[in-house]
């Protein structure tokens, strides 16, 4: 079995593109097998991932990179004896440090090749050089890859200009411009991994050295908010309005998160609505633009469950929760039962 890690800071596109590289493989044939991670006590992108009607398990409630590292051995090693995969395909939470996560591989039976990508996000790369900075000289100096990721919203001069600042932190790696929005670069990239020779093309790391420790450059400070609700609508609504409302509840919250927090929030807020005919999913990592809605929703809608994920770089979670928690009480046409409490 081959380990294949998508590491990368909050929304950098890591969920994203891991549905593009199994769907592509599952379509060849490939046996795929994913180990979604989350900080918070509930997740979304297992949901996501399921949705999509792949193999996944998930790790919530802690980071695979410290505290969940039993959780992480138990479940490889029963995705291998169970499922026997080709590979397996791992996101680690936003906030791992990817050396660590590596290590957990170190002399386990079993094992194939272990590559790791680290997504840097093309699209906040203006603010993650000065907000983020360590974290990803921590990361990318244990990457065998790095991807710079949505590329569709940056202009070929910004790319260029961001493919060389990547590049300087990590003297000899090579960074691989990639949209999973728009398939930019994705055929190099699937040749490139699939193929290990040309691989060694896209990745010419082996004689690089990086000054940097990967792990103390790696210290998440920040609030997490997790949680989810049962709600059961007064009166049916549409897959268009169920749509529309969601748009509206991520602003509400996404205006949340930025009043709790003095500058502007560096982090990823997720939401997934679950219904007995589909699902959707949002997200917002830029917090100043508008949410973005995938998955489908079909029929009338009566009942859906709700989940909410959050997490904020230099936030305080106990502010995270004053102010979102009012958020999700105050969607007074529908009646809300906690299920899951939230977890910081
Ligand atoms: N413009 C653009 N946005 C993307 C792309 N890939 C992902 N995103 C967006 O980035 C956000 C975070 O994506 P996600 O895959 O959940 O990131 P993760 O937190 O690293 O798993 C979502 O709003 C995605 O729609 C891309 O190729 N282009
Ligand atoms: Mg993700």
């Amino acid at each position: 079995m081959d380990v294949l890690i998508l590491a990368g800071f909050l929304g950098s596109g890591k969920t994203t593109l891991l549905l593009a590289l199994a769907k592509r493989w599952i379509a060849e044939g490939k046996r795929i097998a994913i180990i979604e991670n989350e900080v918070g006590a509930v997740g979304v992108d297992g949901i996501r991932v399921a949705a999509e009607g792949l193999a996944v398990r998930e790790i919530v409630a802690g980071c695979i990179c410290c505290t969940l590292t039993g959780d992480l051995i138990a479940a490889v090693n029963e995705i291998r004896t169970s499922f026997s995969p080709d590979l397996l395909i791992l996101e680690p939470s936003g906030v791992a440090s990817p050396r660590q996560v590596v290590e957990v591989f170190d002399g386990m039976d079993g094992i194939g090749s272990r590559l790791i990508a680290v997504l840097v996000d093309g699209a906040r790369w203006h603010l993650l050089k000065n907000k983020a900075a360590s974290f990803i000289r921590g990361s990318l100096a244990v990457a065998d890859v790095a991807l710079l990721t949505k590329t569709d919203a940056l202009s070929p001069s910004a790319i260029h200009s961001a493919l060389a600042e990547v590049t300087a932190l990590r003297h000899g790696l090579s960074v691989y411009p990639v949209s999973a929005r728009t398939g930019a670069g994705m055929e190099e990239l699937f040749a490139g991994l699939t193929a290990p020779a040309s691989y060694r093309s896209i990745c010419a790391v082996d004689d690089a050295k990086s000054d940097v420790d990967p792990i103390s450059a790696i210290r998440f400070r920040g609030g997490v908010y997790a949680r989810s609700i049962d709600i059961s609508l007064g009166e049916a609504m549409s897959p268009e309005a169920v749509a529309n409302w969601l748009l509206d509840a991520m602003e509400a919250l996404g205006r949340a998160i930025r009043a709790c927090c003095d500058i502007e929030p560096l982090g990823h807020l997720k939401t997934a609505l679950q219904t007995e005919d589909g699902s959707l999913f949002a997200n917002l990592e830029r917090f100043d633009h508008p949410a973005r809605l995938t998955g489908t929703l079909a029929g009338s809608i009566r009942t859906m469950r709700m989940t909410v994920n959050a997490i904020v770089q230099e936030a305080d979670a106990h502010a995270l929760r004053q102010h979102l928690d009012p958020v999700i009480s105050h969607f007074t046409c529908m009646t809300c039962q906690p299920v899951q409490g939230y977890r910081i």
